[in-house]
């Protein structure tokens, strides 16, 4: 096998032999890549301009299976194949002409960097279009490049001729977050801040992790009058700032930190675990009978809801398992009781006013957003050591689940305002974009001029397709880490670093003395 697609890539060039890093097997990378070439065939061959319906869910949801942590199983990964070559032969194409990634893995480095970054930008932006499906909104410029990306992966393309493909991804990518946002605001409200505890009552209960709050909405319906509570994990923490979500009294609380401590955190858990995308680790056999998945989420011998969404097992099980006899009061990794969420772009612009007065006054020195995928490479702490460094006088923006390393830490005020405003999921970043331009706004500067430093944590695809989106919207200086992607050769990354100014993390000391300074 070879996949080098998320940070965690063994040795830091690829995952090679017979499994990944991440616990995915040498058959499952090798149906993913199948698959992936399977669908760059399905989309060189598709007549329309705009992609049917069926097409663009088929799309998304088997590129979405391909994203890191999400589809462990070959039976399914080889469901999803049967299903684009049925398709493909509709359209006249012949699976005998799927494209092999092969070409790509072993193509000239720099052809292999850009066309690795606009595969993986391009899975990334699929899982967050098929959230926005899920809440049935669609956009056709997202569908129409979806297939003009993947068929570009085969065509004979320069650097020249692939750089402004990448940064289209960028900017496609925007759109499909702006999508995902009013789907998210238009079905749920306008997130609010919200004190989320992170006590277990007793009794039953299910923990719901992952992106698809669709999922979390109807699992709250159908626990009503069970008397099994919910709580969230991990990326479904924000769903307790929705005014259509927490509305449910037996959405309770958060369980918990994030994706990589899932094997220590769900040991023996007496509660059911629902996954509604990533990121899944392969269970342990101590709590692998109580975890289900559902939608692109597969992982093999465990339960699959299917798209009927019937969730009687995952309640059946926590009913058996009956939960803790008594309140357990988990704290967050630096002991705090509670988290604090719900700053989405409407919550923060609400105060605008007051934040620009602090800024004038200069209350406010600087903004930081420190925010991104987490993983469990040490060099992580760095992210918690950089927020505990910040200066009392500025203000963090963060989101992700990278967030858990600080979010439970008491930061004070600053100019009136809580120092630390968590502003969601991933996708969310396109709330961060929409505070920075209305702030470049207020201060009549363009976003590089704003006292503002993006500290950003990586890890899998969908952190691809939002640095795209920031380089596309031309914002520099950006901190990234822990490490940077494999996949980005001498060259490339020489170009990003000449042209955005992109900077590997050192030490928070070092960073913030060179941010400060300016
Ligand atoms: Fe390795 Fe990451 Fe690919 Fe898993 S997804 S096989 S850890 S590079
Ligand atoms: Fe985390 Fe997987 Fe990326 Fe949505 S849940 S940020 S890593």
């Amino acid at each position: 096998m070879f996949c080098f697609q998320c940070e965690q890539t063994g040795g830091g060039t690829g995952c090679t032999g017979c499994a990944g890093v991440c616990g995915k097997s040498e058959t499952a990378a090798a149906l993913q890549d199948i698959l992936t070439g399977a669908l760059v065939n399905l989309a060189a061959v598709c007549p329309d301009e705009t992609p049917s319906p069926t097409l663009s869910r088929l799309l998304l949801r088997s590129l979405f299976a391909t994203i890191t942590n999400v589809d462990f199983n070959p039976q399914t990964l080889q469901a999803h194949i049967d299903e684009v070559h049925a398709l493909l032969k509709t359209y006249g194409g012949s699976p005998a002409q799927d494209f092999s990634l092969q070409e790509i893995w072993h193509a000239q480095e720099d052809i292999r960097s850009l066309k690795s970054l606009l595969l993986f930008g391009i899975r990334g932006m699929s899982a967050y279009a098929y959230h926005a499906l899920m809440l049935g909104r669609s956009n056709a410029e997202v569908n129409s490049f979806l297939c003009k990306g993947l068929a570009a992966l085969q065509a004979s393309l320069s650097v020249e001729e692939l750089l402004p493909l990448v940064m289209e991804a960028g900017k496609v990518n925007l759109t499909c977050m702006a999508m995902l946002d009013e789907a998210n605001t238009g079905t749920y409200g306008k997130p609010e801040p919200a004190t989320v505890s992170l006590t277990i009552e007793k009794g039953p209960f299910i923990v719901v992790t992952g992106h698809d709050l669709k999922d979390l909405e109807l699992l709250l319906k159908q626990t009503e009058g069970t008397g099994v509570s919910v709580y969230t994990h991990g990326e479904m923490l924000p769903a307790h700032a929705y005014p259509e979500l927490k509305k449910y009294p037996h959405l309770k609380g958060n369980f918990g930190t994030a994706w990589q401590n899932q094997q220590k955190e769900f040991d023996a858990i007496p509660g059911a675990l629902l996954f509604t995308t990533n990121c899944l680790m392969p269970p342990r056999p101590s709590y692998a009978d109580r975890v289900f998945t559902t939608e692109a989420v597969s992982y093999q011998g465990t339960v699959h809801i299917d798209d009927r969404k019937d969730f009687t097992p995952v309640i059946q099980k926590a009913l058996a398992l009956g939960g803790y006899a008594e309140p357990q009061h988990f704290t967050g990794i630096n002991g705090g009781t509670s988290v604090v969420t719900g700053f989405g772009h409407d919550a923060v612009l609400s105060v605008a006013d007051t934040v620009i007065d602090a800024v004038k006054q200069g209350k406010i020195r600087r903004f930081f957003l420190v925010g991104g995928c987490d993983g469990a490479r040490p060099g992580r702490n760095y992210y918690t050591e950089f927020v505990k460094k910040t200066p009392a006088d500025s203000l963090i923006l963060t989101l992700a689940c990278g967030k858990f390393r600080f979010n439970d830490l008491d930061l004070g005020t600053v100019g009136g305002l809580p120092r630390l405003l968590d502003m969601g999921q991933c996708n969310d970043a396109y709330s961060a974009i929409k505070v920075a331009l209305a702030l470049a706004d207020a201060f009549h500067c363009g976003v590089n001029d704003l006292p503002l430093s993006l500290v950003l944590s990586w890890y899998e695809q969908k952190a691809v397709c939002i640095l795209l989106t920031l380089l596309y919207l031309g914002i520099q200086n950006i901190y990234l880490g822990p490490t940077l992607p494999a996949f980005l050769s001498p060259h490339i990354l020489s170009y990003l670093v000449e042209q955005y100014h992109i900077s590997p993390i050192s030490t928070p000391e070092a960073d913030l003395k060179k941010i400060l300074a300016h």
